[in-house]
């Protein structure tokens, strides 16, 4: 969210949401939490789909509760299939209705639209949570690219912080591609790992750990020996990382937490972790700092994006696209000769 005043009249759209969405837009402000919710999940279908008209009216609706979506932290949960994020999740959201807070989870699942299930569509381990009326959970759009399911979730997140929900979690699987892309989208990005990675250094992806504000290592009540290596491996690990951070001093060091989710052991710290984090981002500025640039590179991601289908749409260029790509991977044509010629097709002929 950027901060408020700033920019908005550009990307306020020449039309004011319709009179229909007028109301929508009322209930996501003011509504009871029923009708809340509801009209939330109707605005994230409307800019889930595909249809030029309903993006339009998404636009004009997200342009609308922009101003509202203030005040909130957003958190990313990530690890491999079964580390437990689902019952983290349902454990820490229970414990943050229960303080009062609104609590929506959101997933960036890419692999749903392949496997036909999305993270989230299992909501058996967040049974007492889905129905809870201070919690909303919605799953993964499905099908798509990872960009195009990642910038639903962005629109998404805006949404549910629009209805007040001041706590959003995003969760997703342990895959390269989707932890950049959660990490690039929250304030706090939280890694869940296995109590196994003091014996299995594969276990630890130097990447994933390298993205972590804070890592959680779960199932501790399994093996409590192997938890607490594991918390000393991974948290020498991070050390390792920091000392070469020249203004350490003034910034987060991301902290190794022990954990049970199925008993719920470790959820106060955890939570006081979040909470002295975002204290010291704000009074740093760098919480404002990373929402400017995230949205900074969100814009030129969806530019990036469209242009290049702009771009590969092109009839000028689709003529010789295949053949050129089949030139330049045979080495017969440099591949800087040939995104000069494709660039100058686009750029000369009409449209
Ligand atoms: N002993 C123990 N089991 C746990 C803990 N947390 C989760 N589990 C169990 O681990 C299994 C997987 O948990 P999930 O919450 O579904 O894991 P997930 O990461 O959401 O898995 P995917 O959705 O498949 O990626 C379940 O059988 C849980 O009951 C824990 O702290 N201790
Ligand atoms: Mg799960």
């Amino acid at each position: 969210v950027p901060p408020a005043g700033t920019g908005r009249a550009v990307t306020q759209p020449a039309t004011a949401p319709v009179s229909g969405d007028q109301r929508l837009l009322e209930s996501v402000l003011h509504g009871s939490a029923e009708t809340r919710r509801r009209a939330m999940g109707k605005v994230i279908t409307l800019l889930e789909s595909t249809r030029a008209d309903h993006r339009e009216r998404a636009d004009a609706l997200l342009a609308a509760l922009l101003p509202f979506a203030e005040g909130s932290i957003r958190l990313g949960i990530s690890g491999v299939p079964g580390v437990g994020k689902s019952t983290f999740i349902e454990a820490l959201g229970l414990m943050l209705v229960a303080k009062g807070h609104r609590v929506a989870v959101l997933a960036v699942d890419p692999s749903s639209g392949v496997t036909g299930g999305a993270i989230l569509g299992d909501k058996t381990r967040m049974e007492r949570l889905s129905v809870h009326p201070q919690a909303f959970i919605r799953p993964s759009p499905s099908g798509g690219t990872l960009g195009g399911v990642s910038e639903k979730t962005r629109e998404a997140i805006l949404v549910c912080e629009a209805g007040g929900y001041d706590v959003v979690l995003v969760e997703t699987v342990g895959t390269g591609q989707s932890e950049s892309a959660v990490a690039g989208m929250t304030d706090m990005y939280c890694l869940l790992q296995l109590p196994n990675a003091g014996d299995d250094l594969q276990a630890i992806k130097r990447g994933s750990l390298e993205l972590a504000d804070l890592v959680v290592v779960n199932k501790a009540d399994i093996d409590a020996a192997a938890a607490g290596k594991a918390q000393a491996y991974i948290g020498a690990a991070l050390r390792l990382f920091g000392a070469y951070d020249a203004d350490a001093q003034h910034r987060w060091r991301a902290e190794v937490l022990q954990f049970s989710a199925l008993n719920g052991e470790g959820i106060e710290s955890f939570w006081q972790a979040v909470e002295r984090f975002a204290e010291l981002q704000r009074s740093s500025g760098a919480f404002q700092a990373r929402r400017r640039s995230q949205s900074l590179s969100w814009m030129w991601e969806r530019i990036d994006s469209r242009l290049r289908d702009h771009f590969t749409g092109h009839p000028a260029v689709r003529e010789v696209l295949q053949q050129t790509s089949a030139a330049v991977a045979a080495g017969t044509v440099s591949a800087s000769a040939a995104a000069r010629e494709l660039l100058r097709r686009f750029a000369s002929s009409g449209r």
